[in-house]
């Protein structure tokens, strides 16, 4: 089936020099990750908040370490989808285009794009808690029950970023200036309410982008979007892409 977009979507994405895509975990559901909340949502026993934090890890480690294992399984045994693979291409078509990714799971960088910010970490890497030293996944994988570091015997975590926690400071910094730089802003797949992160498409759209969410549920954040794109993003983003292909063509741009 063909999809039909705007005539203003088509232009303001034909005329774009920089575009920003920001991701949450529906983009990565049609590869099999499951979402954080919703019908598929793999937090339906715990509500995000009670497990991810550290005075959960602290309190339950086993816990906290069952449930990212089985999570870090689940992703080293999927690939990359239509819609991680239709923002490669898009990187290749703008100017300029970044990928702020709410993601942990590597997908985007696995796909092939290459300027990924990452505000909630990275389920592939591990450290610490005590002394700060890495640890690969195969690394704590190996180790039987929750994980210790070998130097100072302290407990390991996932580098990821847990309720109450500062996003890393870089990628923040990163995101923002991309955000505010934005002729389109594509939000894609999340259900935008989780902050800091949750306010970067509106920073976007403050600064003057014009505002799409691609999703197959409205979120708090639809009624702000210039455009609401309803449907799974491994659907939408290669039929827009095709779209905006053919418009390159018979305008006859590069
Ligand atoms: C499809 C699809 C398909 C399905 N195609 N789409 C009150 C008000 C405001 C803020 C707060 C508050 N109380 C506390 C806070 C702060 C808190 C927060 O925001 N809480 C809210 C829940 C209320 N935030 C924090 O604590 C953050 N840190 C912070 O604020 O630091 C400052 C501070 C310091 C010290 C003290 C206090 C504050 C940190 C947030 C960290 C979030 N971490 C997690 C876990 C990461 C690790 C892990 O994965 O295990 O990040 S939580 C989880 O939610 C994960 C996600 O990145 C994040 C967002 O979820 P996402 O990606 O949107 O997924 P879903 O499942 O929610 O939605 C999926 C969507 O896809 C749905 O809409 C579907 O419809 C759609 N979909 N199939 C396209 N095929
Ligand atoms: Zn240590």
């Amino acid at each position: 089936m063909s999809l039909t977009f705007s005539d203003r979507l088509i232009s303001r994405l034909t005329n774009a020099q920089s575009v920003v895509a920001f991701t949450g975990a529906g983009v990565s559901a049609e590869s099999g990750v499951p979402t954080f909340r919703g019908s598929d949502g793999i937090w339906k026993k715990f509500k995000p908040e009670e497990l991810a934090n550290f005075e959960a890890f602290m309190k339950n480690p086993e816990l906290v370490w069952e449930w990212y294992s089985a999570r870090k399984k689940i992703i080293a045994n999927i690939e990359p989808n239509r819609g991680h693979h239709t923002l490669v291409r898009m990187e290749q078509m703008f100017p300029r285009f970044a990928v702020i990714t709410q993601n942990i799971d590597n997908l985007h960088r696995r796909a092939g794009s290459t300027n990924v910010f990452e505000l909630h970490g990275n389920i592939e890497r591990n450290y610490c808690t005590k002394c700060g030293t890495p640890y690969t996944n195969e690394e704590v994988l190996t180790q039987a029950g929750v994980p210790r570091c070998l130097k100072c015997n302290g407990l390991i975590r996932p580098d990821v970023v847990w309720f109450g926690e500062m996003l890393p400071e870089d990628e923040w910094e990163q995101s923002v200036r991309a955000a505010e730089s934005a002729d389109v802003f594509l939000s894609i797949g999340t259900s935008a309410i989780v902050y800091p992160a949750a306010s970067i498409p509106l920073m976007a759209k403050h600064q003057g982008a014009y505002l799409v969410e691609i999703n197959p549920e409205p979120t708090p954040l639809t009624d702000q979007a210039d455009e609401f794109l309803m449907g799974a993003s491994g659907a939408i983003l290669p039929e827009l892409y095709a779209r905006l292909v053919a418009e390159r063509q018979l305008q006859q741009l590069p």
